[in-house]
């Protein structure tokens, strides 16, 4: 845990009470803060309860007596309206920010000497993998790497401040409204698609947000942007333009002239003009697709910034486990593999998967995004059939029409049975089941780390009732 001492001997109110406030009450309290911490949600203050957190209901206090309000990312702070804490919070001009924000103020305060290195990975698709490829790189080289933040460990829980150590931290578009200090020593930008607009009042919103990332770099600074999406591009473009830091562009999409790029599957380093391959992507098998090329490639980029040899990372890429939830080969059934991609929460990500296959049995479904399955339709060829759950169902089944054949099965139990049976009946040697959503998860689970543990229980079961009806055959 990383005590915050800034507010020893004031109140701090704390709203949510999931992994970023538990992990803030007891940094600020072990600081030596005063802090009142609630939730909306019953469910999640009786859980605190139960771990031994003392509850106050900040709705109902005197607001004048808090220096801080510390927000949960998941809870509105601008669209699409500020929650009511925040309207009181502002109202009586308390500082609202977030976990990162008290964790950069700590770093800041640190003689510079003493200071640990900080990378912060953003962008709409990759990040959670780009973060921790960059750890097991950075601990593969020997380094004090400490990974954490939006990919599912909230920054205060993670190991104190050490000026040996480099803090990994994947942050999101909502912890990144919360954020003024921040300096990241690298700061990666991967891609910007449309995704939470609804949070950020629209795409403009969502773009300032993910920019914030680059705030307060200086010249011994990184900024590895990528520039295969637009919005990243003019991005670039921009930081280009003001020099404040040191910019490094990346691409899986066309070789740069100056920066890291991905051609067929070669990654080349160009940052001083001159183009040479530096290793073969296709070979690491954890790392599959165009988008995991541009992870690859921005891991490199900033990890190069860091100080490390290409040879060194290149090796240390080579034994990347990969992660859950994205991708991941979870089981067979016969000649059936079942793929869980269940991070996919909207189509761009959903497409990377797609992209993958030549051809799947494609389940997907849950709370839709606004664009629905736009960005999908392109891919639609690479569905042989799709099996739709959750509230998304009747959207997906119109916007599939006539193109792909469907149905609709409202749960993942039902969806799997079917695809399993259809794959299985098929002539293809080896079917793939993919669950890929293009949805938010919110309809029937907590969050997709919630979904992919479901898919992943079913499948098993699957494969259990295989092996005991094949042992009762022989
Ligand atoms: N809550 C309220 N009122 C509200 C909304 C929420 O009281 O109006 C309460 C809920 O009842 C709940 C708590 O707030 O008890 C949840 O807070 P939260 O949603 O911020 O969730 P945390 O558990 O703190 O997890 C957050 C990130 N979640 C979100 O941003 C939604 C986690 O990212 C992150 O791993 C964690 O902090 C540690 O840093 C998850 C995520 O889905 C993976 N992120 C989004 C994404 O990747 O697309 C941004």
């Amino acid at each position: 845990m990383i005590p915050i001492r800034e507010f020893a001997g004031q109140y701090v109110a704390v709203f949510g009470l999931g992994r970023t406030g538990l992990a803030t009450v007891r940094a600020l309290q072990a600081g030596g803060a005063k802090v009142h911490a609630w939730d909306d949600n019953e469910i999640a203050r009786d859980r605190a309860v139960e771990q031994g957190f003392d509850l106050v209901d900040i709705n109902k206090r005197d607001w004048q007596q808090y220096s801080a309000l510390v927000l949960s990312p998941g809870i509105p702070y601008r669209y699409p309206e500020p929650h009511r804490v925040v309207k009181l919070a502002r109202m009586v001009g308390v500082d609202v920010i977030g976990d990162m924000e008290l964790f950069a103020r700590a770093v800041n305060d640190l003689p510079e000497h003493a200071r640990p290195k900080i990378v912060g990975i953003t962008g709409t698709n990759g990040k959670s993998t780009t973060t921790a490829l960059i750890g097991h790189i950075l601990r593969k080289a020997g380094k004090d790497a400490r990974v954490g933040g939006n990919i599912g460990v909230g920054v205060l829980d993670m190991a104190p401040l050490h000026s040996n150590s480099i803090y990994v931290l994947e942050l999101s578009s909502y912890q990144l409204d919360l954020i003024e200090s921040l300096k990241c020593d690298v700061a990666v930008l991967l891609n910007i698609t449309p995704d939470h607009l609804e949070r950020h009042g629209g795409m403009q919103g969502y773009i300032d947000a993910k920019a914030r990332i680059f705030n307060n770099q200086t010249r011994q600074d990184f900024a590895v942007v990528g520039m295969d999406t637009m919005p990243s591009q003019i991005m670039m473009a921009r930081l280009s333009m003001k020099q404040r830091q040191n910019c490094i562009g990346i691409s899986s999409e066309f070789a740069l002239g100056r920066g890291i790029s991905v051609v067929e599957g070669q990654l080349f380093d160009s940052q001083n003009g001159r183009a040479s391959s530096v290793g073969d992507l296709r070979e690491i098998k954890t790392l599959p697709g165009q988008h995991n090329y541009q992870n690859a490639a921005a891991a490199y980029a900033a990890c190069r910034a860091l100080g490390l040899d290409a040879t060194v990372i290149m090796e240390a890429m080579a034994s990347f486990p990969g992660l859950a939830h994205r991708q991941e080969v979870v089981g067979k059934v016969g000649k059936v593999t079942f793929v869980n991609d269940s991070k996919a929460t909207n189509g761009q990500a959903t497409v990377q998967a797609l992209r993958s296959y030549s051809r799947v049995y494609w389940i997907g479904g849950g709370v839709p995004k606004s664009d629905g399955l736009a960005d999908v339709r392109p891919y639609f060829n690479h569905i042989a059939k799709a099996y739709l759950i959750g509230d998304a169902q009747k959207q997906f089944a119109r916007e599939l029409g006539d193109d792909v054949r469907h149905v609709n099965c409202g749960t993942m139990r039902r969806a799997i049975a079917e695809a399993l049976h259809d794959a299985h009946a098929s002539d293809e040697p080896d079917p793939i089941i993919l669950l890929s959503p293009a949805c938010a998860s919110f309809d029937q689970f907590r969050d997709f780390e919630d979904r992919g543990n479901a898919y992943k229980q079913l499948v098993s079961e699957m494969m259990t009732e295989t092996e005991k009806l094949r042992a009762s055959l022989v």
